[in-house]
């Protein structure tokens, strides 16, 4: 039996969220079908397959283009209150701009929603996860200003198409790893490497794009569709290594440097002060005439400030800070400019993403942080789960992840008095995991894909998820709160 001396033994609120998620590129397939345009996944995949392990692509993945229903049934099945999906921008909107509408495209999604209607599951809308329109990057992605309202005019069809059913939409999910794995690093496509320059360009040009949304639905759309209107950001919990004051102050920094470099925008105002403070310095010991951080003029400022009607919070691990002692202010890029360095300690629990370790305690740490750093906004967890190799079926390590890492909300929700209304748990199924392809297996459903059925079968972990949104409790002796 399970050890339970670690969970918190409070039944979660008769009006807890609990939900299951997946996004368009990892499991929709299809990439080509009933007019779908080529988005910068497929044109990466298809021109570099040896980006991702084993050549692995979303060509096909799960199929849930065409096994939608048998999707929704996993996700009634599993007694979830709402089902997160993402919107394939390119399967609407093929060359990405609203001149050419794809009517296939728009009535798989309408058919998507009316099937979870249909069976009481709230649908949780991702706007934009990561596959934006082949056409779009080669006119510059979202480096290029352009971006904002093409994002903006997508979005507003979105409410038009969907918004009679849809209560809750994600304009955009983590940003952070739109722009700086895909215009840093070069880590996720586009694959473009120019750190410390585009990946800030993108920002910028997203927080707009997302507060111009926002607006829209405000104005065009709330009073009838009366929905809500959040954003997905994602952090580690940055622990500091040591007790000292160097440290304390990394682990802050490197928390603006990931999280607040949305949330302080959105929840408060401008960019974190570190950010313009770092960047600025360096950029100007650099030659640079100007900081590299774009700067936000007082009317975007006040333009962007407020415009989330909740957060979603995607959290799965955290890293060891400290200060990068002697660092070379001649390195251009996001990580230098933080001037913390961040590892894993050997002593915590591996998943098979190589970033990710087990530490529940992590979650209501940042949860507390979030919750001071901008006043108490309404949360969801909008994505934590766990990856192993094997997709085995007797998941014993996801299960114990799931329910410390639920413990660990729970406590932040009692202890912290943090306002979180839902938890997510990715993923639904088995499915494309990005650069690790196949080989990273978050599914609560096993995925086979060897078989030209993609057969889903349910591991331990569903039932255990059951029972939990069943009693909302994670332990049997569980108490009303
Ligand atoms: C999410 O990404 C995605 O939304 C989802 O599509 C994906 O399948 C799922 O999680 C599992 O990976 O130094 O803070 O940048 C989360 C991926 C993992 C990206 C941690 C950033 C590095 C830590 N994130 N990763 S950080």
């Amino acid at each position: 039996a399970p050890c339970y001396a670690t969970l918190n033994n409070k039944k979660f609120p008769d009006d807890f969220m609990f939900g299951t998620a997946t996004s368009s590129y990892q499991v929709e397939g299809a990439w080509n079908e009933d007019g779908k345009g080529e988005n910068i996944w497929d044109r990466l995949l298809h021109t570099n397959p040896n980006f991702t392990v084993n050549g692995d692509n979303g060509d096909i993945t799960c199929n849930s283009y065409h096994k939608y229903k048998e999707d929704v049934a996993l996700v009634k099945e599993l007694n979830v209150t709402h089902y997160r999906f993402s919107l394939a921008w390119a399967r609407i909107l093929p060359n990405g701009h609203v001149d050419q509408i794809n009517e296939a495209g728009v009535q798989y999604y309408k058919n998507l929603i009316t099937e979870l209607r249909a069976n009481n599951i709230e649908p949780f809308v991702t706007i934009y996860h990561w596959d934006l329109p082949q056409t779009l990057q080669d006119e510059g992605g979202w480096p290029n200003s352009n971006i904002v309202d093409a994002f903006v005019d997508y979005a507003r069809l979105c409410f038009q198409l969907f918004g009679d059913e849809v209560k809750y939409w994600m304009t955009f999910n983590e940003p952070k790893n739109t722009c700086w794995q895909g215009y840093g690093a070069g880590t996720k496509a586009p694959g473009i490497k120019a750190a410390g320059i585009e990946d800030y360009l993108c920002s910028h040009n997203l927080l707009k794009a997302h507060a111009k949304a926002w607006h829209v639905y405000d104005e065009e759309f709330r009073a009838t569709q009366k929905g809500q209107v959040g954003i997905v950001i994602d952090s580690n919990w940055w622990e500091p290594s040591t007790n000292s004051s160097d440290d304390l102050e990394a682990s802050e920094t490197k928390l603006q440097f990931t999280f607040g470099w949305y949330a302080h925008p959105i929840f408060i105002g401008d960019y974190p002060k570190v950010m313009k403070n770092n960047i600025r310095r360096r950029s100007l010991a650099q030659g640079y005439t100007k900081s590299r951080l774009p700067e936000f003029t007082p009317e975007e400022i006040e333009f962007i400030k407020g415009t989330a009607d909740f957060l979603g919070v995607n959290m799965y691990s955290s890293a060891l800070v400290t200060p990068v002692e002697n660092h070379d202010v001649n390195a251009i890029g996001y990580e230098a400019d933080s001037e913390v360095r961040d590892w894993l300690s050997e002593n915590w629990k591996r998943g098979a993403s190589p970033w990710l370790v087990v530490t529940p305690w992590g979650v209501q740490k940042l949860l507390r942080w979030i919750k001071e750093q901008y006043d108490n906004p309404r949360i969801i967890i909008t994505e934590n789960g766990y990856s192993d190799y094997d997709g085995t079926l007797d998941d014993v390590d996801r299960i114990d992840y799931i329910q410390q890492y639920l413990s660990s909300v729970r406590d932040a929700m009692d202890e912290d008095g943090v306002d979180v209304f839902g938890y997510t748990v990715w993923s639904l199924m088995d499915n494309l995991e990005w650069v690790y392809g196949f080989t990273n297996k978050f599914g609560l459903y096993n995925v086979d894909f060897n078989s030209p059925n993609r057969t889903r079968t349910a591991k331990k972990s569903v039932g255990v998820y059951q029972n939990i949104i069943r009693t909302r409790c994670l332990v049997d002796d569980c108490i009303d709160s």
